[in-house]
């Protein structure tokens, strides 16, 4: 895939030529992934995976977690975020992503310093595209059902890669009505169940496949890490899922995925630099 895309945000300047990594910190008391509960330890697990080499920090404040918990009102999700952006922002040259639908986070996490906008919901919420205009920084379209689906409903795609880039390609127009410049959007195909909308042979077809999602000409975030389509090829467990969730980082980004999302910042770094040095061998 064509390289060279260089995004800014908010005055951070993020380099697509190469693989970056985007590491997880779930600032929700709900997280499937039990390390990364770090409400209360943010600012270590920060720390750890700034050193550990990410490129950026994803900062989550709502859980999409089927019949998780209940969906935290605007008011609630933006208390949880707003005190870790301000303080990574202040203390780290990392980039601040914010992992939210909502137009409220949106507008505040940007004005103290986030640098980018993460959107499992791609914009659909009423008032996210408004939102998201009047601020500068890149944004993640995610591909979903948008609806959480009713128990037992079992998504059904002729061809999942295509059907997902129509959806992105009509967020992508959408976007551009609102005076998003399509400069600053990046896609991502949306790996996972519950409101995701895919079951693991979706997701394995999807990676197979991932390289058709750049026809569109944007850059791919890739979300894998320890997601149940690796449990489920190999039979393990959310916390056994490291060498899974590096060989789909490693498969992800050799089908151009340019920004990785992972728990595992240090083990998906060694992996992309690897590949990296054998790509300028
Ligand atoms: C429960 C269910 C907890 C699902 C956490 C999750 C993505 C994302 C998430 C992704 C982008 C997780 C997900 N996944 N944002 N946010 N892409 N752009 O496993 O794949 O981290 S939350």
């Amino acid at each position: 895939m064509a390289d060279g895309f260089t995004l800014d945000c908010a005055g951070k300047t993020l380099d697509l030529s190469k693989p970056r990594v985007m590491g997880i910190l779930n600032v929700t008391p709900d997280s499937f992934y039990q390390q990364s509960r770090c409400s209360d330890r943010w600012l270590v697990a920060a720390e750890q995976m700034v050193n550990d080499g990410a490129d950026i920090l994803d900062i989550g404040g709502e859980s999409t977690r089927p019949g998780a918990s209940g969906a935290p009102t605007q008011e609630e999700e933006l208390e949880r975020v707003l005190l870790v952006v301000e303080g990574l922002a202040a203390r780290f040259d990392v980039i601040i992503s914010v992992d939210t639908s909502s137009p409220l986070v949106i507008s505040e996490t940007v004005k103290a310093g986030a640098g980018m906008i993460n959107d499992v919901r791609a914009l659909q919420r009423t008032g996210a595209l408004e939102a998201a205009a009047q601020t500068n920084v890149p944004v993640v379209l995610m591909h979903s059902l948008v609806d959480q689906p009713a128990p037992g409903f079992v998504p059904v795609y002729d061809d999942v890669i295509l059907q997902v880039s129509q959806y992105l390609m009509e967020r992508v127009a959408r976007c551009q009505e609102a005076g998003i410049n399509r400069e600053r959007l990046i896609l991502d195909p949306g790996f996972g169940g519950g409101m995701f909308g895919k079951t693991p042979t979706c997701d394995l077809a999807m990676l197979r496949d991932l390289r058709r999602l750049h026809q569109l000409g944007l850059p791919v975030l890739a979300g894998m890490s320890r997601k149940s389509f690796i449990g489920a090829t190999l039979g393990r467990e959310a916390q056994e899922r490291l060498a899974g969730s590096l060989a789909a980082a490693m498969l992800a980004a050799q089908a151009g995925a340019q920004i990785i999302r992972v728990h595992d910042v240090a083990e998906t770094v060694d992996v992309l630099r690897l590949m990296q040095a054998v790509s300028e061998a």
